[in-house]
């Protein structure tokens, strides 16, 4: 599985830093919308699921949390700990997000509008969804 992290451009200057981010030039599909999840309670896990067509970039811009990716075959886990650094999740990619510091503020950059029913919430069914995928490639 290849991970996929993008090392956004700082501006640095004597006051401080300062992240821009463009669509079509830092990321890679046009922002319809923007999340993010803070003052997530020690040891919890979120995620659980896949989406069918959504992708993303999470960026922890405060704090640290981990991200585990799986495409069905393979797991990775990715440490998220740099504001200047996105891990793109792309669609049939379950995804659980955990080891959240307590200052930890997780920002999400999403392709589409929230929509329930692009949510797979179950592993098996993800699993039977992403195999009738690759039957199609074939
Ligand atoms: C994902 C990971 C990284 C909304 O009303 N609008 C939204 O745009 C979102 C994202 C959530 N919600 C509501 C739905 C639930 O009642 O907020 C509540 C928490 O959402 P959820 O349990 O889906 O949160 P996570 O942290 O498990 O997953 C979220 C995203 O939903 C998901 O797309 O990939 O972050």
């Amino acid at each position: 599985m290849q991970v996929i992290k993008y090392v956004f451009q700082p501006h640095g200057d004597k006051r401080g830093q300062l992240v821009a981010l463009e669509e079509f030039v830092d990321i890679p599909f046009k922002i319809k919308r923007v999340y993010y999840m803070y003052n997530t309670i020690e040891g919890v896990t979120r995620g659980h699921h896949a989406h069918k067509s959504l992708e993303q970039i999470l960026i922890c811009i405060h704090g640290s949390c981990k991200v585990r990716l799986d495409n069905g075959e393979e797991k990775k886990v990715v440490p998220l700990e740099k504001p200047y650094e996105g891990l793109y999740i792309s669609n049939n990619m379950w995804r659980e997000m955990f080891e959240f510091s307590p200052d930890a503020v997780l920002m999400v950059l999403a392709s589409e509008v929230y929509d329930e029913n692009d949510y797979i919430r179950d592993y098996d069914e993800f699993l039977k969804f992403i195999s009738k995928d690759k039957k199609i490639v074939k």
